[in-house]
């Protein structure tokens, strides 16, 4: 039961190999049930890195660090980004820190990527969920001590990192610790120019403990304490000075070896962020703003799983309470005099509890229903409406919504063939800044932001479906999804107030459009050619519309990723081409341009030994080694990639 529970789906395709060697590997480590975190061509990769590997992920990148995923080609507001369920709200009204950079590789064993309403169990969302889940060791391995060590260099922006993580495994007790430290100069890129204010320093270290308090029950403990220091943006007209995340949880899990419920894990937890934005070090600025945010939160999760002959079930129950407050002070050059203040999150406190439900029926050894739901209820208090109150006079500064959920789904295995079809329906709340963000503003499209407490709840309409062929040598899969998003919240120009910095040329209110499409397709074919040779394909497509037929931003054109690996006893080689045709449906409305496509190649080659019973491993590789000058559809305001870099680490595990 225990091994059923770490079983988790991962971001990455398992990788099918046919090797006698890795075969052998893969079944002495089953035990942990674990993937690990890195990808195909590097195996010391940061959580954005990894994350990328996952064909419904992409990326809004402002700089070297702290990319903002998008799943299923939509923003951060769109998807519930949690850590082992616990809600974490970033503390920066310019999205400088999305959930996922206040974790470290070395913390994590998985990510579980769900698309749309099948994500719905961590709460109300529309385009899906991502849940990073931490490690933690099983009671009882053979083994006590379990460590790891990583290092390395990659030369474009001298990246300096050091990962450690150490486990003990006792039949009573167990514990878990990792430490990580990463420093980075600014990167270049493909003409050789330096990308000023594009450093980064990250210390993250966590632990956690557990206790059996009988055969069948455990308590445990954890904690997540990150700092980023000096991190530059140079898509944005100011950095990070300071960014502080301590995520802490206590959880008691008990299980049952018979009945209807096999096992409840309910867990309390605790998270403060704190963000400090700084603008000094950009001489262009005449007017010096400091932007500081603070995001809390308290919530609790509890969750039930359910079995009996052929049906299963998932319950899941979320509550939390978030305050976000962000300010905003202006000064001239001159420090000593303060010019105005004002709150940009005027002290927003955000309440949600909700029930979700996701049940399964076995009908035969070849097909599977799926059928879930969920009922949320969302409670926003703005402490300080009067300044929502300048734009939207009168707006309520309490605001109560309800949040259903549905979901269904059919699953059929023929063979060697597999095929699903599903289907959904889901509302969201606004954000806090789409609700009560004051003059945020926005450096792509140059625009001062402003929220309305009255939004509706965005709508979504979902169906999907898949296809896919597996036999011993090749696997192919096709994947499609179509989302009807009623009330799709964008910003529109508003025709009064005035910018508050003189970089803006404009105020944006959000705003509901009537609706809104999108369309993502993905193909995925794997092949071994050869007994230590495979080769892996993947193409990707989406589409996003408005009511009247225009583009949506950040929307990936038709993108493919191809690779080929070998691997032959110790040693392993492995090489990557990927790119973007160019951005067609681009939305200028938006502040978009015609991107150009491109194509990266990627080569990196790893050695295994062992000295004494310590496993190394040791990889030497170039990411874009023709180091070609580009930029993608989503990097903000076309701050150009990284030039080649070369990479290098060592990996230790005892
Ligand atoms: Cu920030």
């Amino acid at each position: 039961m225990l091994l059923f529970l770490g079983m988790s789906v991962t971001a990455q395709n398992q990788h099918a190999h046919h090797d006698s060697i890795k075969n052998l590997e893969e079944v002495t480590v089953k035990n942990a049930a674990k993937k690990k975190i890195e990808t195909e061509m590097k195996m010391a990769v940061s959580v954005d890195e990894f994350l990328s590997s996952s064909e419904n992920i992409s990326f809004i990148k402002r700089g070297a660090y702290a990319w903002e995923p998008l799943l299923n080609n939509m923003s951060t507001e769109r998807s519930t980004v949690t850590i082992d369920g616990m809600h974490v709200f970033g503390a920066c009204t310019d999205k400088m820190d999305p959930i996922t950079s206040y974790v470290e590789s070395n913390n994590l064993a998985a990510i579980d990527i769900k698309s749309g309403q099948e994500g719905s169990l961590h709460g109300s969302t529309i385009a899906g969920s991502i849940d990073l889940k931490r490690k933690s060791t099983p009671f009882g391995l053979q083994k006590k001590w379990n460590g790891a060590y990583q290092t390395g260099f990659e030369f474009n922006n001298k990246q300096f990192f050091n990962l450690g993580n150490i486990s003990y495994s006792g039949t009573k007790f167990v514990a878990d610790g990792s430490i990580s430290y990463r420093t980075a100069d600014n990167y270049h890129d493909g003409n050789n120019n330096e990308v000023k204010h594009s450093q980064y320093n990250k210390f993250n270290t966590s632990l956690g403990f557990a206790y059996k308090t009988s055969d069948l029950s455990s308590l445990r403990l954890d904690a997540i304490f990150d700092v980023a220091k000096d991190v530059g943006y140079p898509a944005l007209p100011m950095d990070l000075w300071l960014s502080r995340a301590l995520i802490t949880s206590a959880s008691y899990k008990q299980l049952f070896e018979e009945g209807l419920v096999r096992v409840v894990d309910t867990k309390v937890y605790f998270n403060a962020i704190e963000h400090y934005m700084d603008d000094t070090t950009r001489p262009e600025n005449l007017v010096h703003m400091d932007m500081p945010g603070w995001s809390t939160t308290y919530g609790l999760v509890s969750k039930a799983n359910l079995k009996r002959n052929n049906y299963s079930s998932e319950i899941q129950l979320n509550a939390y309470d978030n305050l976000s407050i962000a300010e905003m002070r202006m000064y001239p050059q001159d420090r000593s005099e303060r010019t105005m203040f004002a709150y940009s999150w005027p002290w927003v406190t955000t309440r949600f509890a909700g029930l979700s439900m996701n049940n399964s029926w076995e009908l035969s050894e070849k097909s599977t229903v799926n059928l879930g739901g969920s009922l949320g209820v969302n409670y926003n208090y703005s402490k300080y409406i009067e300044f929502n109150w300048i734009f939207h006079p009168g707006a309520p500064q309490e605001k109560t919504r309800f949040l259903p959920s549905l979901n269904a789904s059919y699953q059929l295995n023929i063979d060697q063939f597999n095929f699903s079809v599903g289907t959904g329906y889901g509302h969201r709340a606004p954000s806090v800044s789409e609700g009560y963000g004051y003059y945020i503003y926005n450096s792509f499209d140059r625009y001062d932001y402003i929220g309305d407490p009255n939004l509706k709840n965005e709508i979504s309409y979902e169906g999907n479906a898949s296809a896919g062929f597996a036999n011993e040598r090749l696997s192919i899969q096709g994947k499609i999804n179509y989302f009807y998003i009623d009330n799709y919240i964008i910003g529109k120009i508003l025709s009064l107030g005035s910018p508050m910095n003189y970089q803006s040329v404009g105020v944006k209110g959000y705003t509901s459009l009537d609706y809104a499409t999108l369309l993502n397709m993905s193909a995925n074919v794997s092949y071994d050619i050869l007994e230590h040779l495979h080769w892996k394909g993947t193409l990707t497509y989406a589409r996003g519309m408005d009511n009247k037929g225009g583009n949506l931003p950040f929307i990936r054109p038709l993108s493919y990723l191809t690779s080929l690996h070998y691997m032959h006893k110790n040693f392993g080689i492995q090489t990557s081409v990927n790119g973007d045709f160019e951005q067609i449906n681009y939305s200028p409305e938006y502040g978009e341009d015609l991107t150009a496509a491109y194509a990266i190649w990627n080569i990196s080659a790893d050695y295994s030994f062992a000295i004494n019973k310590v496993r190394s491993t040791i990889q030497i590789g170039a990411e874009n080694v023709l180091n070609e000058y580009y930029s993608t559809y989503a990097d903000w305001g076309n701050i150009p990639r990284m030039g080649r870099n070369i990479f290098t680490s060592l990996k230790l595990n005892f």
